[in-house]
């Protein structure tokens, strides 16, 4: 998979894909990252990437020219060198980032990132350009570059051969669509708390039917949400139907 990122600070970049599993990723040929600088497309001798904005209100925008040369050229969008590829413009604006949605976007063998700072891109970029807008969440960031690293790390999680498990991405968190049953290591026991004797009984049956069980009682307390939406076994409904039933306000340890 390859993902072609547009950035004024392509410098952020470096550090995390020259690490974790991303950095794997790459080595093994799994996915490939190409930075380009927008400055780089700037065609005045000051490289000016932003200006003021129209009828006034303060703060900068991102020109269109710069972006529209980057992307164009990259992409090889004027020679149809290649097939059209998403446009994924970083941005609050955009509609909020899922497991769902990384899935969804791993489909495509070539994504362009195009992260944006300041007040925000030119509208033009949005309508003639971008055919996709994320947002990774309701907070405040000082621009998409974050985003975009977030968005590769989902993406490269769900490439068959990127995690060292042959399991893959199958058991994380959300992908079940609940949240995670509680993990012990060693000791068995740390300042006197201990694991829990189930963990230790060996009845592999009984382990799974337990782990299912915190599963759900976690995320009945904490992402109830989720709960409505997750495939769930007719004994998961009777678990939880009898939770309700014996104790509706009951919370988890
Ligand atoms: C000061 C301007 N803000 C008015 C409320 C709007 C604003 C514009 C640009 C706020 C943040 C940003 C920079 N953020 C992103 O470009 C961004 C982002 C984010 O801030 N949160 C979650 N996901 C994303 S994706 C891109």
């Amino acid at each position: 998979m390859l993902f072609d990122v547009f950035t004024l600070f392509p410098d952020v970049f470096e550090p995390y894909l020259q690490a974790s599993i991303v950095q794997r990723a790459r080595q093994n040929g799994l996915i490939e990252v190409r930075l380009h600088n927008i400055r780089d497309w700037a065609a005045d001798k000051h490289r000016t990437t932003d200006d003021t904005p129209y009828a006034g209100g303060g703060g900068m925008v991102m020109k269109p020219d710069p972006i529209f040369a980057a992307v164009e050229s990259a992409l090889g969008m004027a020679t149809g060198d290649s097939a059209p590829c998403p446009v994924i413009l970083l941005t609050p604006q955009g509609r909020v980032f899922t497991q769902r949605i990384a899935a969804e976007l791993a489909e495509h063998p070539r994504l362009a990132l195009l992260c944006g700072r300041y007040e925000g891109v030119d509208e033009r970029v949005r309508q003639h350009l971008v055919t996709d807008e994320i947002s990774i969440g309701d907070y405040v960031l000082s621009g998409g570059e974050l985003p975009a690293l977030v968005l590769i790390d989902a993406l490269t999680r769900l490439i068959p051969g990127a995690l060292g498990d042959p399991d893959g991405a199958a058991d994380d968190s959300h992908a079940s669509g609940l949240l995670e049953y509680p993990h012990y290591t060693r000791p068995p026991d740390f300042r006197g708390w201990q694991v829990p004797e189930i963990l230790l009984s060996g009845d592999h049956a009984k382990i799974a039917r337990w782990r299912r069980e915190q599963s759900l009682l976690r995320t009945r307390l904490r992402r109830p949400d989720l709960l409505t939406a997750a495939p769930l076994t007719e004994a998961d409904r009777k678990f939880l139907a009898n939770l309700e039933a014996n104790d509706p306000l009951k919370v988890e340890g």
